[in-house]
């Protein structure tokens, strides 16, 4: 099966309006991590626990770029007797929470392609974490816009966009859907421990949405032709979440650190980079694309020395100007979603023939890219 005349045609995009900047971030983490010194100061001198030490402003833009994030609900993050959203249980009757980002990017998505409810087939809701495990979010997103056909969800850490928008393409290009709508609604800041000094700055919420369809029915002022994909997983316990299902059978605390989002984030920096420069060189290979006529690189955004890193040894010098925007000083690490908002907010200015390629790169270990053509 070819991939020819396989298009992306739209693509979607819901900013929160909260932002949390890193000193107030800061400010909140040295607060709760003061009080829980203080309260705990006779095991701590005991050698029995360990101090809270902490964090500061300035460490975290060096490390990873992250100035700020957006979070879909700001109350009770800053908290630091609380140090997670407020977002209240909804009825069974009304939209879920994630449904809701989900459908505010899908219908921008679909205004991009000049898509209605009728032209498409299927939704993928494809993210780090769903909100339940059942019904599907994309079944009831399905609902909430009026789809017929099929939806389902997939879970791939950060490489869930790239990896929904791969099996989207094969489905138009088999003949099983004539148009695919691709949902990652990265609702982060609930599993985002803010009580640790190593991971509280590194995330944050967003959705992004995308229309894959077939060239013939394609209308969209700026459309792509898919030209190649590639995805890899290799299994690495380097990033984990241990939440699920067997939390009540384990007798574990669900705010246990071990459930939470955990990394060997040095590991990882090291590992990945060099893997994900070696995926895009061969998915740009087999494409039969030039190296050199890649014009633009949207790039998983979960650190900016990750990015140089990885754009200095495929380029072998620094990005020029928007040739590898980053996203991530505004928008923090969205799993997912980054490689899709760095595409959002710069396409419109490519040319016809531009190539240019969506890549992901985390948890699994899991590497996704595209290389695409303006058309
Ligand atoms: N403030 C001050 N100092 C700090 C802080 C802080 N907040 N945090 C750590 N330090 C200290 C450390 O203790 C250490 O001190 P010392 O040298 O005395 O031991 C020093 O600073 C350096 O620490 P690190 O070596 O940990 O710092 P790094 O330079 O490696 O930076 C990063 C840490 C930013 C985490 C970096 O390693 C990184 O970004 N690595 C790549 C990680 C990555 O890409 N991971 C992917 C994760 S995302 C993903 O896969 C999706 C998961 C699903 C979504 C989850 C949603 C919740």
């Amino acid at each position: 099966m070819g991939l020819e005349n396989i298009v992306i045609s739209g693509s979607g995009l819901w900013t929160p309006e909260h932002r949390i900047t890193n000193e107030e971030l800061v400010e909140s983490y040295n607060a709760f991590a003061e009080k829980y010194n203080a309260e705990n100061a006779l095991q701590i001198e005991a050698g029995d626990l360990e101090a809270k030490p902490s964090s500061t402003a300035e460490f975290i833009e060096k490390a990873s770029g992250i100035k700020s994030r957006y979070v879909y609900v700001k109350e009770g993050i800053l908290d630091p007797d609380r140090m997670s959203p407020i977002i209240p249980v909804r009825q069974e009757s009304e939209l879920s929470d994630q449904a809701e980002i989900a459908t505010i990017a899908a219908r921008e998505a679909m205004a991009a392609a000049n898509k209605s409810a009728a032209d498409i087939d299927v939704v993928i809701v494809s993210c780090a974490y769903t909100q339940r495990y059942y019904p599907a979010i994309a079944i009831e997103v399905q609902a909430a816009l009026g789809i017929e056909g099929f939806g389902f969800d997939m879970l791939v850490a950060c490489s869930a966009a790239t990896f929904a928008l791969q099996r989207a393409c094969e489905m138009v290009a088999a003949g099983t859907a004539r148009s695919v709508l691709v949902i990652n609604p990265e609702l982060t800041s609930p599993q985002n421990n803010f009580r640790d000094r190593d991971s509280h700055f590194i995330f944050g919420d967003v959705a992004t949405a995308t229309i894959i369809e077939h060239a013939d029915t394609c209308t969209s002022e700026h459309s792509y032709d898919v030209l190649g994909m590639k995805a890899a997983t290799i299994f690495s316990n380097n990033i984990r979440s241990n939440l699920g299902y067997m939390i009540n059978a384990n007798d574990s605390d669900p705010f246990n650190e071990y459930n939470y989002f955990h990394q060997e984030g040095r590991k990882v920096f090291k590992e990945v980079c060099p893997m994900a420069a070696d995926h895009m060189t061969k998915n740009i290979a087999d494409a039969g694309v030039e190296f050199s006529d890649i014009k633009r690189w949207w790039l998983h955004q979960a650190n900016i020395n990750m990015n140089t890193l990885i754009a200095k040894k495929l380029l072998g010098r620094q990005p020029d100007g928007n040739e590898a925007p980053i996203v991530l000083d505004q928008y923090a690490n969205t799993a997912s979603a980054g490689s899709l908002i760095a595409f959002n907010l710069n396409h419109k200015d490519l040319q016809r023939g531009d190539h240019g390629l969506i890549c992901s790169f985390g948890a699994g270990y899991s590497i996704g890219s595209l290389v695409l053509r303006k058309r």
